[in-house]
């Protein structure tokens, strides 16, 4: 075996969706904010993303975070999230992977009966809570950053689908949402392909005609997520279908996607705070979302908007499982250095 670079992984899925954990070979990515190191990887290091998340390393709806030192004194770790789509600023089921890997192989110290991880992503500091008993981490409710709704019954051209109305929101990722009965495509497993047509459709006519960008962090901008809502779906017990560019499911009922989905059913007066909503992904997975507090999005450099965006902070409880262990071996004579993608 010839390589010249190693990388160290704990491989985890998360109710479905993969989790691989990166725990060695990267180093430390220059950034003095966990939101700099993810603009300094993606201009400079993406090629890492490509290898361990791609072909044949990985596969089409691969996912992951690299662990790193956090950039602030009051947090345990940072977490770059990376998967085939890019590098996210937030990943629920990522950070649910993380957690559960980080009190399992012991790289934390464990409490009984919590064990509290404070965890900083480009998106802000996330806390993680993790139900443990008998050392082995039995849930994990994450705080996640305030969600916001940028935007409810706007409507997008969408070629061969014509006007179609959805509301923008934001849970750590942006997402368009929307009733799936609306593109006409029933709720089933068989129709996936049309499904995916059709949310990846809605998402570039979204990108093209109506970009997203956060308001507090230009740098986190563009729509890759489409919840597309099953019919009988409300704000109790939402079923959906997750598209994700460039074209894969979310196997999870997604953390950031039941941030956002939450952010918008508040919005609409759906939601109140301090209430369980059940988001049930394609393959019926659960997460149990909370909304914990109302604030208002600070914007830096801007003063405080009396009318500026309501945010709502939500807690996402969902399990993860560890899948295994490896080392990914880079040899300079694979003809795959940065995988493909079919
Ligand atoms: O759980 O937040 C999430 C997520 C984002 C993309 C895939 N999963």
């Amino acid at each position: 075996m010839r390589s010249s670079r190693v990388f160290h992984a704990v491989d985890s899925h998360t109710e479905g969706m993969p989790t691989r954990v990166i725990t060695g070979g990267v180093g430390v990515i220059p950034g003095a904010t966990m939101s700099d190191r993810r603009r300094h990887f993606i201009d400079h290091l993406d090629h890492i993303r490509r290898f361990l998340m791609n072909e044949p390393r990985g596969h089409a709806a691969m996912s992951g975070a690299i662990l790193q030192p956090p950039t602030r004194p009051d947090a345990d770790y940072g977490i770059l999230f990376i998967e085939t789509s890019g590098c996210l600023p937030m990943c629920g089921h990522g950070t649910i992977g993380v957690a559960t890997v980080l009190v399992e192989t012991g790289m934390v110290e464990v409490t009984e009966p919590v064990t509290t991880l404070r965890l900083d992503t480009p998106a802000g500091l996330v806390i993680a809570r993790v139900r443990v008993e008998g050392g082995a981490a039995k849930s994990v409710t994450l705080r996640n950053v305030p969600s916001f709704v940028l935007g409810l019954d706007r409507t997008v051209r969408v070629p061969l689908w014509g006007e179609i109305p959805y509301d923008l929101a934001f849970g750590g990722n942006f997402y368009a949402i929307l009733p799936l009965d609306r593109l006409g495509i029933p709720f089933e497993r068989a129709e996936k392909q049309r499904i995916m047509d059709a949310g990846l459709a809605v998402m570039a006519a979204v990108n093209a005609q109506d970009r997203p960008v956060h308001p507090a962090d230009p740098g986190i901008n563009g729509c890759h997520h489409v919840y597309l809502a099953a019919p009988g779906s409300d704000a109790r017990h939402s079923r959906h279908a997750m598209v994700i560019h460039p074209g894969m499911f979310d196997r999870s009922p997604c953390g950031t996607g039941t941030s956002a989905r939450m952010a918008q059913l508040h919005a609409r007066g759906e939601l109140a705070l301090h209430t369980d909503f059940d988001n049930e992904s394609f393959i019926g997975t659960h997460f149990t979302g909370r909304l914990v507090e109302q604030g208002t999005l600070a914007v830096p450099g801007a003063p405080d908007p009396p009318g500026g965006l309501t945010t709502v902070t939500p807690t996402i409880e969902g399990r993860a499982w560890i899948t295994g262990t490896a080392q990914y071996h880079y040899d300079p004579e694979d003809p795959f250095p940065e995988g493909f993608v079919l």
